[in-house]
């Protein structure tokens, strides 16, 4: 424990940085008591990325965890994992001929009416340089807007299009797509979400865009949605406004990907193995439909 650790009720937290992400000491994944599962799943809407050093999880093991803390979706939407028997993983392999490189800021699965709550990412195989992850706290970087450019994007919609990652893999696959929400994926049919999401545990207005799979905001131009987005997307990326992990091997990452932004470095020359599961998550609401308790 550093002198920077703060214990909770269940957990030992130590802070990464003045605002968000936070390195959760001496609990076994594996082995967790009721009071430590309530504790991380309020330290996610708190702290928005914790970190687990030297865990030793399988992938049943995985899939455990994330049953305790919710309920899970499949591995993705589209992408198959052949290599792993838990439909609730999506292997993210560098030596995967169908491999896309996350080195995109984005948000997990936003093309979806229901994107998931959170990620579970375990680290497999490392490079032996290369390879960190870094997230964007994205209700810190809302936070930071002016006033009168809150009160502009309180107001706007966006489109997201998984096409633009997966339409292309989705066809190959002849429409094959996994059961998200109770139904098979046989396209991806651009949804829309409000632009500042309202936490539906915290209450706080974050920015719900991302490079990776907004297309457009609704109801303005072209040239004022470019505009907009490539504004909103250099705010969000202030390096003020990130936390970067360097992974070692044991290291079981957890977001809240309500109020976070992610990008995978594309730095490194050995292969590379992450595993992820999902939880389920909820339709994201806006300023506006939450009413004036939740901003
Ligand atoms: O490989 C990584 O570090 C992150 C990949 C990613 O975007 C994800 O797991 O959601
Ligand atoms: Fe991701």
């Amino acid at each position: 424990m550093t002198e920077h650790a703060t214990r909770t009720s269940a957990l030992t937290l130590d802070k990464l940085g003045p605002s968000f992400g936070a390195e959760v000491l001496g609990v076994d994944l594996r082995d967790l008591t009721d009071d430590q599962i309530l504790a991380i799943r309020s330290a996610l809407v708190e702290h928005k990325v914790l970190f687990f050093g030297g865990q030793d999880l399988t992938d049943a093991a995985q899939v455990d965890l994330g049953r305790r803390l919710g309920e899970l979706t499949a591995g993705h939407p589209v992408a198959h994992s052949p290599a792993v028997q838990h439909p609730e993983i999506y292997n993210i392999d560098s030596t995967d001929p169908e491999f896309s490189f996350s080195d995109v800021w984005h948000t997990d699965v936003t093309f979806m009416d229901k994107p998931p709550l959170g990620s579970i990412l375990r680290a497999v195989q490392l490079p032996t340089s290369g390879g960190d992850t870094s997230w964007v706290d994205t209700q810190l970087a809302y936070d930071s807007l002016s006033a009168p450019v809150r009160q502009l994007v309180d107001q706007l919609t966006a489109v997201h299009d998984g096409n633009r990652e997966w339409g292309a893999y989705l066809r190959r696959r002849q429409g094959q797509g996994n059961i998200w929400d109770g139904k098979q994926v046989t396209e991806l049919a651009p949804v829309e979400h409000p632009v500042v999401r309202v936490h539906p545990e915290s209450g706080r207005p974050g920015l719900f865009v991302n490079p990776g799979f907004t297309s457009h905001i609704v109801g303005v131009s072209d040239a004022e949605s470019r505009a907009i987005l490539d504004l909103l997307y250099a705010h969000l990326t202030k390096p003020e406004h990130t936390i970067r992990h360097r992974w070692q091997l044991g290291d079981v990452g957890i977001w809240d990907n309500r109020s976070t932004s992610h990008y995978a470095n594309r730095d490194y020359h050995e292969p590379r193995v992450m595993r992820r599961i999902t939880l389920a998550g909820d339709r994201p609401i806006g300023v506006r439909q939450a009413g004036p308790t939740a901003a």
